[in-house]
C-alpha cells in the first residue's frame, strides 16, 4: 500500500511528532464549487488551519498516487480542471490509481486515505446521504458506510436539504455511527442552523468532543463520528428562500434524469446559479467555520494521546 500513498514531508513530521493534523477534502474543490472560489477557499482553509496551530492536509489522488498534503499548485490544477477530474469514491480508488491518474476523493474516499495515513480529524462542508427519494432511488451516498467502518471524524455543517435528512440520520443510526451537535441539540442544515431534527449528543467544548473520539477508539468501535457545526448565525441563508430554490433544484434533476455520482454535484451547480452566488458566499464561511473546529479538535485529541 505504501507504494500508492505519497504523504507531504510537512504532514510526515507532523504525524511523527504527534501534532495536530486536519484532513480536507478534494471533491469540494473539484465538484462543489467554481473556479476560483473554489482554490481560493481551499487555500484559505489551509490557512486557517495553520493559524490554528494545527497542520492541514488536503488529500487526492494524483498520478495513481494517494496524496496527503498536496501543493499550492496541484489544489490550482484540481481546482482549474474542476469537473474534468474524476470525481472518486471509495469504489473508484483502484481504477484511478491502475491508470496513474487524477481524481478529486469525495468524504468517503478522503475518510479512507486519511485512515490510512494515521489522520483522526477531517474538515469539509456537508457530506452525501440520503437522498430524497431514495425508497425508490436507492440513492444512498458511500460516505454513510465508511462513516460505519472507517476510524475518522469529519466536521460538516450538518446535511443539506438536497437530502432526505431524517433518513440520513437513520442511516447512520442503523450503522452505528453517532452524530454529535457542536453547541447544539438541533441537526444543523447546512445553509440553516436548524433541520427540524435532532442530533444524538450535544457537546460545548473541542475538547469533549476530542475526548469521545478518544473513548470510541480505546473501546475498539470501529468507525468514525460525524461533527455537525451550525453554519455561524451571520451567513446563515433564510430557510424558505433557500429550501425552495433546493425544491426546484431536485425536480430539475429529475426532469433531466440525472442520477448516479452526478446528483450531488449537478444539485450543488443548480442551487448556486439559483442563488446567484449567495449559497455559494455561506458555503464558503461554513467550511471555514468547520476548519476553525476541526483544527480545536484535532490539537486537543493530540493533546491526549501523549
Ligand atoms: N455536499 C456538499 N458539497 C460537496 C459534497 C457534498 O455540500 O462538495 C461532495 C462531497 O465530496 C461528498 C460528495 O462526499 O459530494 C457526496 O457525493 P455522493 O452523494 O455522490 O456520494
Ligand atoms: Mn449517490
Amino acid at each position: 500500500m505504501k507504494r500508492f500513498l505519497k504523504i507531504s514531508e510537512e504532514v510526515r513530521q507532523a504525524l511523527a511528532s504527534g501534532k495536530p493534523v486536519v484532513a480536507l477534502e478534494s471533491t469540494i474543490i473539484s465538484h462543489g464549487m467554481p473556479y476560483p472560489q473554489n482554490v481560493e477557499t481551499a487555500l484559505t482553509v489551509e490557512k486557517i488551519v495553520r493559524e490554528k496551530g494545527a497542520i492541514p492536509a488536503t488529500i487526492a489522488i494524483i498520478n495513481g498516487m494517494l496524496t496527503v498534503g498536496c501543493t499550492a499548485e496541484e489544489i490550482d490544477y484540481l481546482g482549474k480542471k474542476g469537473h474534468d477530474v474524476i470525481k472518486v469514491s471509495r469504489r473508484d480508488i483502484p481504477f484511478i490509481v491502475a491508470k496513474k491518474t487524477d481524481g478529486a476523493t469525495t468524504v468517503a474516499s478522503t475518510m479512507y486515505i486519511a485512515s490510512l495515513a494515521g489522520i483522526k480529524v477531517f474538515a469539509t462542508g456537508g457530506i452525501g446521504g440520503v437522498h430524497r427519494g431514495a425508497e425508490k432511488t436507492m440513492d444512498i451516498s458511500a460516505d454513510l458506510d465508511e462513516l460505519a467502518q472507517t476510524s475518522v471524524m469529519v466536521v460538516c455543517a450538518g446535511a443539506k436539504s438536497i437530502l432526505d435528512i431524517g433518513l440520513t440520520l437513520e442511516c447512520l443510526e442503523t450503522r452505528g455511527v453517532a452524530v454529535v451537535g457542536y453547541g447544539t441539540q438541533d441537526m444543523p442544515a447546512f445553509y440553516t442552523q436548524k433541520s427540524g431534527f435532532k442530533v444524538d449528543y450535544r457537546l460545548d467544548t473541542p475538547a469533549e468532543i476530542a475526548r469521545a473520539f478518544y473513548c470510541k477508539e480505546q473501546l475498539g468501535l470501529k468507525g468514525g463520528m460525524l461533527v455537525a457545526n451550525p453554519i455561524p448565525d451571520e451567513y446563515a441563508m433564510d430557510s424558505d428562500y433557500i429550501n425552495g430554490n433546493i425544491e426546484e433544484a431536485v425536480k430539475e434533476a429529475e426532469k433531466l434524469g440525472i442520477h448516479g455520482k452526478e446528483t450531488t454535484p449537478y444539485l450543488l451547480d443548480k442551487i448556486q446559479k439559483l442563488t446567484f452566488g449567495q449559497s455559494l458566499a455561506s458555503n464558503i464561511q461554513l467550511v471555514y467555520n468547520n476548519a476553525r473546529l476541526a483544527s480545536d479538535i484535532a490539537k486537543e485529541l493530540a493533546a491526549i494521546a501523549q
